[in-house]
């Protein structure tokens, strides 16, 4: 492929553009795939800082029972009335929502889903997930609160809701988002959604109180003749951050590409359609945007299988964001460009970028990136080459 670079950029007031949809990572997971027996010092699952604590006398707080209520292994069932089993995640590979390794720094989105029952035939007065600080005591009740047998929270000694028609007695997929924010939190449940991490009306929101955690305790009580609560598929998520946004895309609602080819829309927020493509080339980013820890991947998805591509850096965000046609598609970055490696496409058209986005950069400065590929495979208007969209990202200390 050819390794100029051509044009000028011109303009640095970007149209910034979201698109596509939120990616989620996991921070914890546990499935409580043990054999039938105690749940005391188990250390499955992923994201875990320890094992299960169970109160390791006789009889255990917490016991794993088989089948459980996901698909996968078995559930814990707590067997040892008003007394928690408790296991931490670990909170130190999550700098962006954590403070001193406590889970809810301002502005932490933390979601918590797990599926949970009341024994069959049990008559426990209230049974669930509770986060605590350590040590310290528990900060927030997820589950059924006492005497209500539906799904719901508390706050220890404070506030309480439920949602109305829940019912203890059927497996319940509770799904809690945690918006941690200066001074009191807000928390929303739904009860059975759709989908994992829901956009729809929650079944239940309210304002907690100013809260930290670090660790999980499962815990149920106050029964009269059969004690119980089943727990599965317990899980810790948050928003994936990325380090910046795409702009620049070949859609035809800003540059119309050079021939016709806007994309279809089938490859996400994307540049003009390719070759082997009519959704065009996708470049997203993850990772930190730190100059001094600088972690930021750029992924290529959408272009020729096994052709060769330049992951570039310029300073502008060409024609105001919008780009100029340029070979089968749109010149996003100019100006001053630095090439960051070229990368083959593997065999399903994905580029990775290998080279550092934020070499030689001081905080603050602002860069726009762009993936330019070769695609000589049906290339729409002849010249054998496309790029992405392109990404900005503002760099950090
Ligand atoms: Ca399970
Ligand atoms: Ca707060």
């Amino acid at each position: 492929m050819t390794t100029r670079l051509l044009g000028a950029a011109l303009g640095t007031t970007l149209l910034a553009s979201f698109a596509g949809a939120q990616v989620y990572d996991t921070v914890c997971f546990e499935s409580f795939d043990y054999p039938a027996g105690s749940l005391q010092g188990q250390g499955g699952g992923t994201g875990w800082a320890n094992t299960w604590w169970s109160n390791g006398g006789t009889p255990q707080s917490a016991d794993v029972l088989v089948p459980g209520l996901d698909a996968i292994g078995g559930c814990a069932r707590d067997v040892l009335e008003n007394v928690g089993s408790y296991r931490v995640p670990d909170s130190g590979a999550w700098p962006a929502i954590t403070e001193n390794l406590q889970f809810g720094a301002d502005g932490a989105e933390i979601w918590i889903d797990f599926l949970a029952v009341r024994a069959p035939l049990g008559d426990d007065e209230y049974g669930g997930v509770s986060l605590n600080l350590q040590f310290v005591g528990e900060k927030l009740f997820l589950g059924s609160p006492f005497q209500t047998y539906e799904w719901g929270y508390q706050v220890p000694g404070g506030a309480s809701g439920t949602v109305a028609g829940s019912s203890v007695d059927v497996p319940t997929h509770l799904v809690y988002r945690i918006q941690f924010q200066p001074g009191d939190e807000q928390l929303s449940l739904w009860v059975n959604p759709a989908s994992d991490h829901p956009t729809t009306t929650p079944d239940l929101t309210a304002p907690v109180p100013d809260m930290r955690w670090n660790e999980f305790r499962l815990q149920s009580g106050v029964f009269t003749s059969v004690h119980g609560y089943d727990f599965d598929a317990l899980r810790v998520t948050t928003p994936r951050l990325e380090p910046g946004f795409a702009f620049c895309f070949g859609d035809g609602a800003g540059t119309a590409c050079p021939c016709g080819n806007n994309n279809d829309g089938s490859n996400g927020a994307a540049g003009c359609a390719n070759g082997v493509n009519p959704g065009g080339g996708a470049m997203t980013a993850a990772g930190d945007a730190s100059v001094s820890a600088d972690t930021v991947v750029f992924t290529a998805t959408g272009v020729q299988p096994n052709q060769p591509g330049l992951f570039f850096r310029a300073d502008n965000a060409v024609n105001s964001g919008l780009g100029n046609a340029f070979g089968d598609g749109l010149r996003c970055a100019g100006g001053n460009v630095i090439r960051l490696g070229t990368v083959f496409a593997d065999g399903s058209g994905t580029a990775v970028s290998t080279s550092s986005a934020g070499a030689g950069l001081s905080a603050g400065d602002v860069k726009r990136y762009q993936y330019w590929y070769r695609n000589p495979a049906g290339t729409p208007c002849g010249a054998a080459f496309n790029l992405t969209n392109g990404y900005e990202i503002t760099w950090g200390m």
